[in-house]
């Protein structure tokens, strides 16, 4: 399997953030890309290749420009505005019936930002962008026939919204590469370019005129609340995500079984939420039912919103899953046959993570 991630990612490193009214040190380092291509490495996988650039577009496919602009600008009006060099961080939020009028740096923050878990430094942008260009990259893989991709992404993407950043998160990265697969025909006509889309069992012209559609499975031990909310109105990408509960885990206010989609996006969309404590037979077993919705969906493509903080010895997770378990997840993975582009998200037990890593790919490549 071939494996992308981008040098610029290293640039976004801040020192520390909240996490129970508490100000710590930041636990979604650089350090964690140097221990997953450290366990590639010694399990003989591909390194990772440097993606190319693929622009704006597809990024504001998913994003408003107004948010991607700010995430370009913000750090830099921060500062000017005398304001300290730790990072960009709100300490007044828009809720409810306030109004979004002041472009002041920290009026801004507090318009773009849901929580204190995405801290806006000097390389945070092109971190992103390179984040984003390593999904794009896998995506684009898929489209040349690749049958699987990882994609090492940091800073991770799955709580980023349309316009809002959170939870480490600042561009979609899975969302952005969902919108690039689901789309990929109709680019391909825009550019009057005729994209090899291998076999197609339906035959003959019919493919063309059919948009494919995407499967989304999210096993990041937080609900993925950011691609959640993008594809909500779609029926074009079916989003199942299993997660701790959000009556007691972060996010909080979203990721209930309840969100079934609205409008034409009705139905395309499941939510897991499971209880304290999980352990691997248990989310194997509620994994099943998230595989049998996707094989009712029927997608072309597969994207894996991969997190980590499931494993037992995480510290944002209360799941108790083992580093043998991931190889189980991939294996079953891999049964449904689909191409698929797996998207690193979570994972904060520093020691494991390149382990775990390792175990999902390789488990996916012998199932
Ligand atoms: C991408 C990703 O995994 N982001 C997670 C951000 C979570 N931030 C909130 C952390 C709340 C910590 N509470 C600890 C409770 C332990 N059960
Ligand atoms: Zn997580």
């Amino acid at each position: 399997m071939r494996t992308i991630s981008s040098p610029e990612q290293h640039g976004h490193n801040p020192p520390s953030e909240f996490i129970d009214g508490q100000l710590k040190p930041y636990l979604e380092t650089p350090r964690r890309v140097e221990i997953i291509e450290a366990a590639l490495a010694v399990a003989e996988m591909p390194a990772p290749e440097a993606p190319r650039d693929f622009g704006l577009a597809p990024i504001l496919a998913v994003h408003s420009a107004e948010y991607v602009a700010y995430l370009e600008h913000a750090y830099a009006r921060w500062l000017e505005a005398g304001l300290p060099a730790a990072g960009v961080m709100p300490s007044t939020v828009a809720v409810r019936g306030m109004r979004a009028g002041s472009s002041h740096p920290q009026a801004q923050a507090g318009l773009f930002c849901f929580d204190l878990s995405a801290p806006i430094v000097a390389g945070t942008y092109l971190a992103a962008r390179g984040s984003a260009n390593a999904a794009l990259g896998g995506a684009a893989l898929l489209l040349a026939g690749e049958r699987a991709a990882y994609a090492l992404c940091r800073p991770p993407g799955h709580h980023a919204a349309h316009d809002l950043a959170g939870g480490y998160c600042f561009l979609n990265n899975a969302a952005i590469a969902a919108h690039l697969l689901a789309t990929a025909n109709e680019e391909a006509s825009d550019n009057g370019v005729a994209l090899e889309l291998g076999d197609e069992p339906l035959g003959g012209g019919l493919w063309s005129m059919r948009p494919p559609t995407v499967a989304v499975l999210d096993i990041d031990f937080h609900h993925g609340n950011g691609t959640q909310a993008i594809f909500y109105d779609r029926s074009d990408v079916f989003f199942v995500s299993l997660h701790g509960d959000p009556d007691r885990e972060y996010p909080f206010f979203l990721g209930f079984a309840d969100e079934r989609g609205a409008g034409a996006g009705e139905g395309y969309n499941l939510n897991l939420p499971l209880e304290k404590g999980v352990d691997d037979a248990r989310y194997l077993a509620v994994l099943e039912n998230a595989l049998e919705a996707i094989t009712a969906y029927s997608p072309r493509y597969l994207v894996v919103s991969a997190g980590f903080d499931t494993f037992g010895g995480d510290p944002l997770g209360d799941f108790q899953l083992t580093t043998g378990a991931f190889a189980h997840i991939g294996a079953r993975i891999a049964q449904l046959g689909l191409p698929t582009l797996f998207v690193q998200e979570g994972g904060y037990a520093i020691e494991a993570l390149g382990q775990n890593v390792v175990s999902l790919l390789m488990g996916f490549e012998e199932g």
